[in-house]
Parts: structure tokens; sequence; C-alpha cells
């Protein structure tokens, strides 16, 4: 190329460039998708973080679920001869399903039991196997 276009090129480019209106609306470009993809970001990550904690109190409830259903009188030094709510436990085993190791340690933190433990104890064999065959 001859070197004359070039050089005038250049000047036209610097020229350009050197508009403060152009490098106003070149940085409010950049500044734009920046500021869009971190909000982006931020949006998701939140959006993560509300997913993970209804998880979690869904586990919660489920494991309260099961020790009503395992405790009907609501006191705990009863819960061995106060009965079982078999249908609860039928529906919530379906709830369970997929999601056994956060429901059972939310058990276990709340009652210092297993949930498996309290499931022998207030369901015959047959009874357990069939929740344990729904839960798994
Ligand atoms: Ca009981």
């Amino acid at each position: 190329m001859n070197p004359l276009i070039i050089k005038k090129m250049v000047q036209g480019l610097t020229a350009v460039f050197s508009n403060k209106y152009v490098i106003i609306g070149i940085i409010t470009f950049v500044v734009f998708f920046t500021l869009k993809g971190g909000v982006k970001k931020f949006l998701k990550a939140r959006r993560e973080k509300q997913f993970n904690e209804d998880e979690i109190i869904d586990a919660h409830q489920i494991a309260q679920q099961y020790r009503g259903a395992t405790n009907p009188s609501g006191n705990s030094w009863f819960i061995d001869i106060d009965g079982t709510d078999e249908v609860s436990i039928d529906r919530l085993a379906y709830q369970t399903k997929g999601h056994f190791e956060q429901i059972s340690n939310q058990y276990k933190l709340g009652f210092d039991e297993t949930l498996t433990e309290r499931m022998r104890i207030e369901l015959d064999p047959d009874e357990f196997q069939a929740w344990y065959n729904i839960i798994t």
C-alpha cells in the first residue's frame, strides 16, 4: 500500500478516536456489556442459591413430617408406643425418592437417630421393605 494512503488512514482514525463522543460511545458500549455479563452471572448465582435453599427447606420439612407420622403423640418419650401413621409414611416415601440422603441428614440433625432406624422400629418388615422399595 502507498505510504501516503496509510498516513491518511492513520490520521483519519486518530481524528475519529480523539473525538470525545466516539470515546464516550466506546466506553459506554464496553461498560454496558461488562455490566450485562456481571448482572447475568449475579442473577444466575442468586437463582441457584435460592434453588439450593428450597431443597434444604423441603428436606427439613419432609423430615419433620416423618417425625409427625412416627410420633403422632408429639411427645418423643412415647415415640416407640404411640403408633405409626402408615398412610402418611407411604405418601412421604414418594416425596423421599431421589432425596433420601438430604432428608435422612435433616432427620438425623433434628432427632438424633437415623430415619432408617426409625422406620425399622415403626414398620413391620413387609411395610419397611415396601417403603424402602419406593425410596430407592
Ligand atoms: Ca411411633
